[in-house]
């Protein structure tokens, strides 16, 4: 079983977007393990998004994460790195199809309403950059068992 970050950004949060992206990984059979609403600070957005340091629109991306509350949530699954993204769809707007949260919700690359990680390695960085360990909860999901 795998597990990874998923965030509403602050642009899916003020579009009353939160239930749509829940029902959309719920529906997929996917299991929430931790869920947080919060204001992420300077230093959470700089961490979360270290990898674009270096990037032209760095400080655009840790200006608008930090512009207001997001959702913050663990789930888990099979595969649910790869599967998740494909939900979310593609980051460069006009790529993102429709059927993907993206591609039905996005108008913008830089506001796209959701982020998922992108390997293992990111998923273990950005869930403790927002979750301590015992705050994620694990349980049996029985209908596991019919899938
Ligand atoms: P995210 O990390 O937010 O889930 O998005 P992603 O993996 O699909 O894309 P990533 O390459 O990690 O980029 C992070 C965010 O930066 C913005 N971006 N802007 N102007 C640009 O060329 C550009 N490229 C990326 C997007 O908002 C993207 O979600
Ligand atoms: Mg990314």
């Amino acid at each position: 079983m795998e597990r990874t970050f998923l965030m509403v950004k602050p642009d899916g949060v003020q579009r009353g977007l939160m239930g749509e992206v829940i029902r959309r990984f719920e529906r997929k059979g996917f299991q929430m393990i931790g869920c947080k609403f919060l204001l992420p600070t300077v230093e959470q957005a700089k961490f979360h998004y270290a990898e674009h340091e270096e990037k032209p629109f760095f400080g655009d991306l840790v200006d608008f994460i930090t512009s207001g509350p997001v959702l913050a949530m663990v789930w888990q699954g099979d595969q649910i790195i790869e599967l998740s993204r494909m939900v979310i769809g593609k980051t460069k707007i006009t790529e993102a199809l429709p059927g993907t949260l993206r591609g039905d919700f996005a108008l913008h690359t830089n506001r796209n309403v959701i982020h998922g990680s992108d390997s293992p390695e990111s998923a273990e960085r950005e869930i403790h950059n927002f979750f301590k360990e015992e705050e994620l909860v694990s349980y049996r999901k029985l209908i596991h068992e019919w899938m």
